[in-house]
Formats: C-alpha cells, sequence, structure tokens
C-alpha cells in the first residue's frame, strides 16, 4: 500500500515538474503565469501593482513548498511543538523578508529588471500587516522569525483581524484616525484554509449530566461562529523549514440562530448571522488597558478555543493518551491576554475528555508558560465576573474551581493572612468583582518570564511580589531581541554588505554573536569611510521621505535626532520636546558667533497615540505646534529643524532607522519593561540616548556605558523623587520651557493648558521635571560627541558590533530551553 501511495506522488511530482526553479528565466515565467492566471491581467499589460501581486504570489508559491516539506516532515518526527498564542501580531511587509530569507533576492530583482520592473519599486506598493500595537506585537514577529530560522517545531496562533491598527493622518497638527482596510486589495501572503474550521461557542448556561454514574457539568452554549484558519508561512533563513502563523477569522456558523430562519424572519436572520463577523473585525487599539469588554472577551475565548482545538486535533492524529501531552505539546501565552486558554484546556479535558481534575490540571500546569510584558497594573486584564459567567459560564465554574484549590493550598501556607490571600486571589473583590487573568496564569504556568532582567526585579519585588515569595522557581526573565535578517539585512542593505565584507563571511545573519568581529576593526579608517557613507545614503533616502511627507528640507550635515514609538506620557516624548523647546530658546538667544557652535540637529518623532488617550494626543499636537514655528525661523535656519512623522509603522521604521545618528528612549526609570526599538537601533549604529530603564541597562553593559548618553534617575530612586514632589528641582530651564509652552508661545494656550499641568510641582508622576537638568546634560554630551565624526563613528561601530546579545535567536534559544523543552527539527533539503 505505502509502495503504491509512493509511487502514485512520484508520478504526479512528475507531472508537477519537480520543485519550482529560482533561476530568471523560470522566475520571469512564473510571474507572467500570475499575472495572467492569478491576477487576471493581460500579460501585456500590467502596472506597479499588479506586477506586485504577481510576484507575491510567486513568492508565495515558493513558501508554499517548503510550508509542506517541513509540516510533512515534523509529522513524520513528531517533536515536541510549540505552540505560541499572541492576540497580536506585527507583521510588516513580508515581499522582502520573504525574498531575503529563502535567499533569492538577487534571482527576483534580474528577472524583474529583464521584464523592465524595480525590485525595490514593486516592494513598495505592500502594505503593512499591522495585526498589533506596538513593541509587544512586532517582538511577536521577530519571534516567529527566529523559531523558523533555528528549525523549532513551532506553530503561531493569532487573530486575522479585518481592521489592523488604524491609519493615523495629522490635520492641522492633530491626530486622526481612520480604519486600516488592509484586506482591501486581497492578501497574496496568506492561503485560506476552509476546510481548516472549528466552532466556537459562547453564552448558555451549564448543567449537570450522569455519564457511567458518574456527575460530570455540562455547557449548553447559546450560540456559536465558526473559527476559519488563514495560514501564514514563515519561511526560515538559511534553511528548509517555513513555519506556519495560523489567524483565525470568525465567520457564521450554520447553526447560528436556526430559530429565526424557521420563524421566518429570513433578512433578520441574515443580518444576525453577519454579526458573528464582527468578532475578528478589529484590533484593539490601547496598548495597555482594555478592561471589561465584552468583544474583548469574545476574541480572546475564539482564537484560544480554535487554535486548542487544531492542536488537540493535531495531537490525537498520533496519540490517544493525554498523559503523553506535556510531551509533545508546549503551550505559551503571550502577555496575559490568551489567558483564558488556562480554563478552556481545563474544561476540555475534564469536561469532554472525562479526566479526573487532578489529573487535568497537573497536565495544565505541565504546559503552560507565559510571558509578561508590561510593569503597570493596568496592563494586566481583570474581566468582571458577570461578564465572564455571562459569555463563558463554564469557564467562571472552572476558574472558582481552580481559585478555591489556590487558597486552599495558600490557606496551609500562610494561614490566616487575608491580606496576602486576597492579593493572590484570582478573584477580586471590589465594587465590580473582576477576574484577574494575570494571577490566572502565575496559578497555572510553570515559568513566568519577565523581557529584561530589570523588568524580572519589578515583577519580583512589586507587581507579582507574593507569588515569587510563593513560587522563586517559576520566575524567569528572557530579555528580548529583535530578528536581524529584518532590522538589518532587509532594512539596511549597505550596512549587511559591510559587516560580511569585514567579517568575511555572511554567518552572522545566523549566528549574531559574530557580530562582535567589528570590534577589532572599530578605528580603522577604511571601516569608517564605508561606514560614514553608510549612513549618509541612509540618510538622503530618510531627507526624501521627509520632505515628501512633510514640505520640510533637512540638512544631512544636521544630528538625526529619532524618537519613534508609541505615544504615552511614560516614554515622554514631552521631556524630548521640552528639550527641542530650550534647544530653540538657546538659539534665539545667541549671537551669530556662539551660532557657528551649534550641532545642527534634525528632531524626528513618531508614533501613535490610543484613539481615547488625551494626553498622548496633546503631546503630538504640541510637537507640531513647535516645529511650525521652529521650521520658518530665519534666525535658526538649518540648526534646528522638527520633523512630525505621520503614521509611524514596521514600514517606517525601516526606513527611519538605518538613517538614524541618535535615537532617544526616555522612560521614567522602572515603566519600560523592556523596549525594542532601541535594539534595532543599536544594530544599525545608531547611538542611545536613554534612561537606565529595560533593555537599555543591558545594552550599556554590553557596549560599555561610555558609548551611550545615559541619563536621568535610577529605579530605586524613582519613589522617594515621586514622595518629595521636586519636579523642579535645580531646573530653572525646565520652569521657562514649561511657562513657554502654558503662556501660549506655541499658540494653543487652553489647548496646551492641561498638559502642562501634568508636570507642575507636585503632579509631575514621570519625574520629567526632576529628570530635565541631566536630560539636557546627556543631549549636550552627545552634541560634542558629533563634532567628532571619528569618535562618534567608532561608537556607532561599537554599538552594531555590542548588539549580538539583542537577537530573538538567543531570546529563542533561551525559552526552547529554559521554559518550553522542545528540540530543533530541521527539515533535510
Ligand atoms: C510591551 C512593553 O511595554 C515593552 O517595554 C516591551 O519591550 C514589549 C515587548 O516585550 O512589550 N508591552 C506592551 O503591551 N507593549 C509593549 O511594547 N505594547
Amino acid at each position: 500500500k505505502l509502495g503504491e501511495r509512493k509511487a502514485k506522488a512520484e508520478k504526479m511530482f512528475g507531472l508537477m515538474d519537480g520543485f519550482l526553479k529560482n533561476d530568471a528565466v523560470s522566475l520571469q515565467k512564473d510571474i507572467l503565469d500570475h499575472v495572467e492566471y492569478t491576477v487576471a491581467r493581460s500579460r501585456f499589460n500590467f502596472d506597479d501593482f499588479e506586477a506586485y501581486q504577481a510576484l507575491a504570489h510567486s513568492v508565495r508559491d515558493r513558501l508554499i513548498e517548503r510550508w509542506h516539506d517541513t509540516h510533512q516532515y515534523f509529522k513524520k518526527k513528531d517533536p515536541k511543538r510549540l505552540y505560541f498564542l499572541s492576540l497580536e501580531f506585527l507583521m510588516g511587509r513580508s515581499l522582502t523578508n520573504s525574498v531575503t530569507n529563502l535567499g533569492i533576492q538577487d534571482q527576483y530583482a534580474d528577472a524583474l529588471s529583464q521584464l523592465g520592473f524595480d525590485y525595490e519599486v514593486l516592494a513598495e506598493q505592500e502594505g503593512d500587516a499591522a495585526l498589533g500595537n506596538g513593541g509587544l506585537a512586532r517582538l511577536a514577529a521577530c519571534q516567529m522569525d527566529s523559531l523558523a530560522t533555528l528549525d523549532y517545531p513551532a506553530w503561531g496562533y493569532g487573530l486575522r483581524y479585518q481592521y489592523g491598527l488604524f491609519r493615523q493622518i495629522i490635520v492641522d497638527g492633530f491626530q486622526h484616525e481612520q480604519p486600516d482596510f488592509w484586506l482591501n486589495f486581497g492578501n497574496p501572503w496568506e492561503i485560506e484554509r476552509v476546510h481548516v474550521s472549528y466552532p466556537v461557542k459562547f453564552y448558555g448556561t451549564v448543567e449537570e449530566e450522569v455519564l457511567n454514574g458518574k456527575t460530570f457539568r455540562v455547557w449548553i452554549p447559546a450560540e456559536s461562529v465558526e473559527a476559519v484558519a488563514y495560514d501564514n508561512p514563515i519561511p526560515g533563513y538559511g534553511t528548509r523549514n517555513a513555519i506556519n502563523l495560523r489567524l483565525w477569522a470568525a465567520k457564521p456558523s450554520d447553526q447560528y440562530d436556526m430559530e429565526s430562519y424557521t420563524t421566518g424572519d429570513y433578512i433578520n436572520a441574515i443580518v444576525n448571522r453577519q454579526k458573528a463577523e464582527t468578532i475578528s473585525n478589529v484590533l484593539y487599539p490601547d496598548d495597555r488597558s482594555y478592561q471589561g469588554k465584552e468583544l474583548r472577551l469574545k476574541q480572546q475565548y475564539f482564537f484560544v478555543s480554535a487554535s486548542l482545538q487544531d492542536i488537540i486535533r493535531r495531537f490525537k492524529d498520533l496519540h490517544n493518551n493525554f498523559d503523553e501531552f506535556p510531551e509533545k505539546v508546549a503551550l505559551q501565552i503571550n502577555d496575559t491576554h490568551p489567558s483564558i486558554a488556562i480554563a478552556e484546556v481545563m474544561r476540555v479535558l475534564v469536561d469532554e475528555e472525562h479526566l479526573d481534575w487532578s489529573k487535568a490540571w497537573g497536565i495544565a500546569c505541565k504546559i503552560f508558560s507565559v510571558t509578561i510584558h508590561a510593569v503597570q497594573p493596568e496592563a494586566l486584564e481583570k474581566v468582571p465576573i458577570d461578564l465572564l459567567g455571562s459569555v463563558l459560564p463554564r469557564h467562571l465554574e472552572i476558574i472558582y474551581e481552580i481559585n478555591y484549590c489556590l487558597m486552599e493550598e495558600l490557606k496551609k501556607i500562610f494561614g490566616q493572612d487575608y491580606d496576602k490571600l486576597s492579593r493572590m486571589s484570582i478573584i477580586e473583590e471590589g465594587a465590580v468583582k473582576c477576574i484577574r487573568m494575570a494571577n490566572l496564569s502565575l496559578a497555572c504556568c510553570h515559568t513566568v518570564n519577565g523581557v529584561s532582567r530589570l523588568h524580572l526585579e519589578t515583577l519580583k519585588t512589586r507587581v507579582f511580589k507574593d507569588f515569587y515569595e510563593l513560587w522563586p522557581q517559576k520566575f524567569q526573565f528572557k530579555t528580548n531581541g529583535v530578528t536581524q535578517r529584518r532590522w538589518i539585512v532587509v532594512s539596511n542593505p549597505s550596512l549587511c554588505s559591510i559587516i560580511s565584507k569585514w567579517l568575511g563571511t555572511e554567518a552572522w545573519i545566523r549566528n549574531v554573536d559574530l557580530i562582535a568581529g567589528l570590534r577589532e576593526y572599530a578605528e580603522d579608517p577604511d571601516l569608517h569611510a564605508e561606514w560614514k557613507n553608510m549612513k549618509k545614503v541612509n540618510k538622503m533616502r530618510l531627507a526624501e521621505y521627509i520632505e515628501t511627507l512633510t514640505s520640510v528640507k533637512v540638512s544631512l550635515d544636521a544630528m538625526f535626532d529619532v524618537q519613534i514609538k508609541r505615544i504615552h506620557e511614560y516614554k515622554r516624548q514631552l521631556l524630548n520636546i521640552l528639550g527641542i523647546i530650550h534647544r530653540y530658546d538657546c538659539i534665539k538667544n545667541m549671537d551669530e558667533s556662539d551660532k557657528r557652535r551649534v550641532v545642527p540637529r534634525v528632531c524626528i518623532i513618531g508614533g501613535k497615540a490610543a484613539p481615547g488617550y488625551e494626553v498622548a494626543k496633546k503631546i503630538i499636537k504640541l510637537c507640531h505646534a513647535v516645529a511650525d514655528k521652529v521650521n520658518i525661523d530665519p534666525d535658526v535656519g538649518d540648526l534646528l529643524k522638527v520633523v512630525f512623522i505621520p503614521d509611524y509603522n514596521v514600514s517606517v521604521a525601516e526606513l527611519v532607522i538605518p538613517g538614524t545618528d541618535l535615537s532617544q528612549h526616555l522612560s521614567t526609570a522602572g515603566h519600560e519593561a523592556s523596549g525594542t526599538g532601541c535594539m534595532k537601533f543599536l544594530m544599525n549604529g545608531s547611538l542611545l540616548l536613554a534612561t537606565a530603564d529595560g533593555s537599555a541597562v543591558e545594552i550599556a553593559e554590553e557596549i560599555g556605558a561610555t558609548n551611550m548618553f545615559l541619563f536621568g534617575a535610577k529605579v530605586d530612586e524613582v519613589p522617594a523623587l515621586r514622595e518629595k514632589g521636586t519636579s523642579l528641582k535645580g531646573s530653572l530651564q525646565f520652569a521657562r520651557v514649561v511657562r513657554m509652552v502654558r503662556d501660549g508661545h506655541f499658540g494653543f494656550k487652553d489647548y496646551f493648558k492641561s498638559l502642562c499641568e501634568t508636570v507642575e510641582e507636585g503632579k509631575d508622576f514621570y519625574l520629567l521635571g526632576y529628570d530635565f537638568a541631566s536630560y539636557l546634560e546627556a543631549q549636550a554630551t552627545a552634541d560634542r560627541a558629533f563634532v567628532d565624526q571619528e569618535k562618534w563613528t567608532q561608537m556607532s561601530i561599537l554599538s552594531t558590533a555590542g548588539s549580538g546579545k539583542f537577537s530573538s535567536d538567543r531570546t529563542i534559544e533561551e525559552y526552547a530551553e529554559q521554559s518550553w523543552g522542545i528540540e530543533p527539527c530541521k527539515c533535510p533539503f
């Protein structure tokens, strides 16, 4: 039988003409075939966008080949697999990344130019897949790249939102939000799997059922929605492995509201059916507080339930005993958002598979691990009990049961310490009784990870102090990392060539530790010349972009100083703007000879504010108000330009980061769990001006604190400084710049009043006033360093050379070993 099947497969393979070929002629043929048959345009008449679509489909074909081979191989070897559950993935563009990882960029560029197209121009046609808010979501994307490259048998699971993160448009300096219709022109990177779909149930009641003399609780749901799989192949670099990111879309189920049909209300029945799709419609745009929204809970359960059905089906294909489940399955909960997975696993094992409770709990505790990405308590999700009980009544019962067991265990250890018990309880008492999703995860997961060393300290000593004291062995950290494939190879090809040339190998693209070899040449004048030239070319590209977008002309001799990230008070874009105002004020008061000593700056800020976040929106407006005044001031000229880059996203970051001289990371110490932007800048040889927060502390250890500009209060000083309320300490300059804003120097006096109040004496929670003097000092040190271009270039080379640790490859290897217990499974070529 097996022989027969093999012969048949070989015959079919023969008919397919073997695997797709990657020579220029084959690529051209494939692209043209897709123009004609997929895009349905004449091969004699198609535009850049259509050419991009055809190109994308031809790349996708190659991805699918690898994807099939990888999954067949995984199936044959049946290794323990990692399932990475995340509500957000910020993938950005796929074309350049895929082509790079497949290793056929030159062939494609060649093939296209023979067809009269430019590869880079076509790459610009692609929109960003923005199914996430910020660092957390982009981290998940970087980690998928590393999982594939390092040959780990992994799957990503998430939601296929119809609308990604909103588009930011700026009107008169104010942010407006527009929906991101990212699927409107189709998405060639996904494969719709109509046959891979699962019903996901909601609402209803719980009843008792007796089976073989035993009583079971049975959930009788009232609503069912179909989850349909969309697969997104993720190719590794320098390997045949391509793993899968499976995103679920909600579709009406056939079982949905049958009653309306039978009662004859046909139109309304259809309208109601369509409502099912709203579950996967839209990504929540707040990245730190989502308390208690029904739709959010439904999104979480929807993707968790579908993913678990899929995972269990795959397990059951080869196994029939759940004792083996922990040997084959590791489930990673990315932040607290998918925590409901714990209750769902318990429900499936107990209610459907009829395992007893303690056995099921034992399995759950072995398979789950969680990473916490936040510091702020408001980012730890809580769901009101009434809401959970209505949407998922059986899960509420299960969570109560888990909590009961937890409390019993805690009582044995802590006796009557009710304060402690109530802090650790999964259920939060209060006016609105809530489920603490983080505590649910802490109770079950065998490892709880922070995202930098400092962050773990915060978790241990503040956020989860009680849990740490109880289970110290669970608590670990894995300092975040980013993928050098996207952040150097794809986005900074000139730097990529320089590194490969000086190291004499491209091996660093898979083994980034090798990049430290650049240190040896940090003073070599030839490398300096190439490095400076690379920076200049990238600055030129950025300057053109800025001019097209904002009409501001910037000088390439100026220091390009950049802060791009979500706008948030704790990230202190306001500190940056107040610093710019100070610089402006100084220049205005200088005579011509002093001006000659000023280091010219282009201050670039970009980022989105959550739509309901008023203070953040005012910060964006202030940035524009200052830019409007400064950029046309003849006293200032090229000494200072201020630019706000609208609609910041992954692709914009890929353009801005390589052209940056100095990047700013200004979070009040203790507030940024890790930060990952700083790592991308570091890889690209931008110098960092940063507080000793999150991963910046570890960056300083790697490159040496003298190669960056550190400033500001340290984490352990912050609480006392807040107590003292010393906002204006030692800084008349701070008082002066705040007054300039408050007095209407940049217009909009009334509008900025409340913004100024946030940094008033006694209210300055993020300590802008306290840190201002030290911030200005760090800025002045950066200016002085920039004057000495040789020194600056050396520091820049040392930054890149010291960035090896901050690769997501290292992070993933640590997770694989310390949290997931998985091994590489490399598909043979
Ligand atoms: C974040 C943290 O704020 C950030 O410091 C961290 O680098 C990333 C990734 O771990 O996670 N948490 C979060 O909700 N967002 C983040 O960027 N959006």
